[in-house]
Formats: C-alpha cells, structure tokens, sequence
C-alpha cells in the first residue's frame, strides 16, 4: 500500500509558486551555512529525506490533475535538481577545507634538525650490503657499481641474451623509450652489466662483487619493481667449479653464521652461464635458520651461478681460451628475509618507522668477520 498524498494533502500544504520558491531560498540558505558534513547531512535529511520538504512536495504530484502537474511537476522537480546540486557542491567545499585544515595541522618543516627520537636505524638491506661486503673483501673480491639506466647491449646482447631470446620477455623488462632493439635504454633487470663493463674495462684477474638496485615490473608479497641483488665475477686463467663451490660455501657460512650448513648444488639453465648451477640452502623449520644436516628439514633455494659462458668472455674482448670465471647472483632482499626471518618483501620499502625500529640495525654495529658480521 503506497502511502502517496492527496490532492488535499497538496492544498494543505498551502503551496504557491512563492512559497516554492522561498522553500528552496531557505534551503539553499541552509546548505551554504552548514558548516561540517554532519551538518550538511542533517540538511539534506530535512529536505530530501523520506520525510522532507521537497520529498513531501514531490509526493504531492501523484494526487495531481494532469493540467496541475504540468504546472508543478517542472517547478518542483526544479526544486529538487537545484538542491540536490548545492548539497553535492557543499559537500565538495567541505572536504576541500576539512582536507586543507588536515594537511595545515599535519605540516612538517623537513629541513629542521631531525628530533632524536626519529634518529634512523641502519635499513636491513644496506646491513645485508655492509656484510656482503665485509666477507667478499675477506675473500679478496672489489665492490664494484654501475649505471641503473642501461642499453640493450649490456643488459642483455652481451650476455648471451640475442633480441630473440625467451629471457628478455622473462625479465620484465622497463624500457625508457621506444628506440629500435640493440639502442634502447632501460632500467637494468640485473647488475650483470656492471661485469660486463668491468670486464670491458679491466684486465683479469677480476674479482668483484656488484651489489645494487634493479628493476623488473612484477609486483606481489614477494616480487617488488626495485630490488637489490648482489653479483659476483671471478675471471683468470684456471677457474674451476670447484673453485666456485668453495667460494659460495665459505659465503654462506659466514653470512648465515652456521658452521656446519648443508648445500644443494643443483644443475640449472642460464644463457650466461654453462654449466649452470643453482645453490639451497638446508632450512630447520624449528629455529627458522640455515642449519647442519641433523636439523634441517627443507631446502630454501639462494643462489643462481655457473661458468661464466665463453660467448660471454668473447663479447667482452677476452680470449675464452685463456680465461674463464665464474659468476653468481641473488636477491639481497631475500638474504635479509631469510637471516632475519622477515616473511613479506612489500614492507621493505613502506618506510615504516615502526617496522624500521623493529628490524633496523644500530648505526654502530658495523658488520666485522671478527665479531661476527651481523653482531
Ligand atoms: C656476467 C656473467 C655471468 C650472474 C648470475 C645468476 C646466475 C642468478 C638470479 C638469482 C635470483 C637473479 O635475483 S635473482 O632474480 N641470478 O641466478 N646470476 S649466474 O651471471 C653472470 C653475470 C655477469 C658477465
């Protein structure tokens, strides 16, 4: 049973077209002083509620002759458009100037004195780098760095990754521009040019690790556009697998700081590397850690290596005859989710003071193979 007013109900309302029009002068009125949301709110309550003013007024329509109607159905729907309106502009204005007082009470002056309780902490990725680089120098390597805006050639042709290559869509590749394959510039997938260019640059023998941003555009709890890889590069004559299995196990002992951690050498595929060998890691899932072959009871995979490709050496300008090498990479990230037991990547990069002050490091532990590297 619908409950629409009579035409009585219209004369009762003793409407003219000035009563109409003061109705809506008194509401405009009305809006325009309101002065917060709830205010507002209650405004349009009174007016276009389901016991408003203007709804009342609309109700009356239903109870109207056809002649009436085309009188006051313009009129009222007039009405009701123009409210309506003045509430949606009203209610722009307010949270325009709630957002303005908001963003006025917030203001920080960030060229004062930082406050000493905000004084950071070391980021668990740049600890991980200053461990890194502690046990490499240990190991006789360089830190060596280069260019995140890089060319197709050093990113990717150089190492035995051709235009054709599945890899270069694998990689996820952010192009800065739409020049022709081999000119255009993108942001690395991975700090491989950088031995590249040392290679380029330097004579062997080279030993360097390169530690650095990278980009790939893949975004879940575990992937994030930027991340921070480490590689490694030996070139010389007479470089051996072997030589590349003691390297990596003397690595992962002294930065997971277990002594008796087991090792998975796994045969895999890399373009720039043959043979290629990917390296886990034995996991006790009871203390969350690396561990010797009595605890560990699942293996987590840390690293990806091999000889480097003898394509490789050559488009270096190298004899492959002469020299050979070995090379790695990882995620830094993944070092740090693994050592310090940190399960989403996502929060890496959130600058959150709470998570920072949680995993952050002091700025006076500096990593030393003496005391430890993460003591
Ligand atoms: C040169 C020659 C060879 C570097 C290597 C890997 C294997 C590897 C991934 C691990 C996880 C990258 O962060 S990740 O996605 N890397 O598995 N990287 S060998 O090989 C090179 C590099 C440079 C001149």
């Amino acid at each position: 049973m619908t409950d629409a007013p009579s035409v009585s109900a219209f004369a009762k309302l003793d409407r003219t077209p000035m009563s109409t029009d003061t109705l809506q002068s008194d509401i405009l009125g009305q809006i325009a002083a309101a002065s917060s949301p709830e205010a507002l709110e209650a405004v349009r309550v009174a007016a276009m509620g389901k016991s408003g003013s203007v709804t009342a007024l609309l109700k009356t329509l239903g109870g109207m002759t056809p002649e009436q109607r085309s009188v006051e159905g313009p009129r009222l729907n007039g009405l009701r458009e123009a409210v309506t309106a003045a509430l949606a502009a009203r209610k722009v204005e307010l949270e325009a100037s709630a957002l303005n007082a908001r963003l006025a009470a917030e203001r920080q002056d960030i060229t004062l004195p930082v406050a000493p309780a905000l004084t950071g902490s070391i980021h668990p990725v740049s600890q991980v780098m200053d461990e890194l680089a502690e046990i490499f120098a240990d190991l006789g390597f360089a830190v060596a760095t280069g260019p995140e805006i890089e060319d197709d050639w050093h990113n990717f042709s150089a190492l035995n990754i051709p235009e054709t290559h599945p890899a270069r869509a694998m990689h996820d590749t952010f192009y800065m521009d739409q020049s022709p394959p081999g000119t255009r510039t993108l942001l690395r997938t991975h700090t491989s040019p950088v031995q590249i260019r040392t290679m380029m640059a330097q004579k062997p023998p080279i030993r360097i690790i390169a530690p650095g941003r990278v980009y790939r555009s893949d975004s879940d709890a575990t992937h994030t556009p930027m991340f921070h890889q480490v590689e490694g590069l030996v070139i010389d004559r007479n470089v051996t697998l072997a030589n590349l299995r003691w390297t990596l196990e003397t690595f992962i002992k002294a930065f997971f700081e277990v002594d008796d951690v087991t090792l998975r050498f796994r045969p895999s595929y890399f373009p720039f590397t043959e043979p290629s060998v990917e390296v886990d890691v034995g996991y006790s899932s009871q203390t969350n850690k690396p561990a010797g072959a009595g605890e560990a009871d699942k293996w987590l995979e840390v690293l990806g290596s091999g000889m480097v490709h003898p394509r490789v050496i050559a488009a270096c300008g190298l004899d492959p005859d002469v020299y050979q090498g070995f090379a790695f990479g990882c995620g830094i990230d993944r070092l740090a989710m693994l050592k310090y037991g940190m399960n989403d990547l996502r929060p890496f990069f959130d600058a959150d003071l709470r998570w920072l002050k949680h995993h952050g490091f002091s700025a006076f532990d500096v990593p030393t193979l003496s005391g430890g590297v993460s003591a």
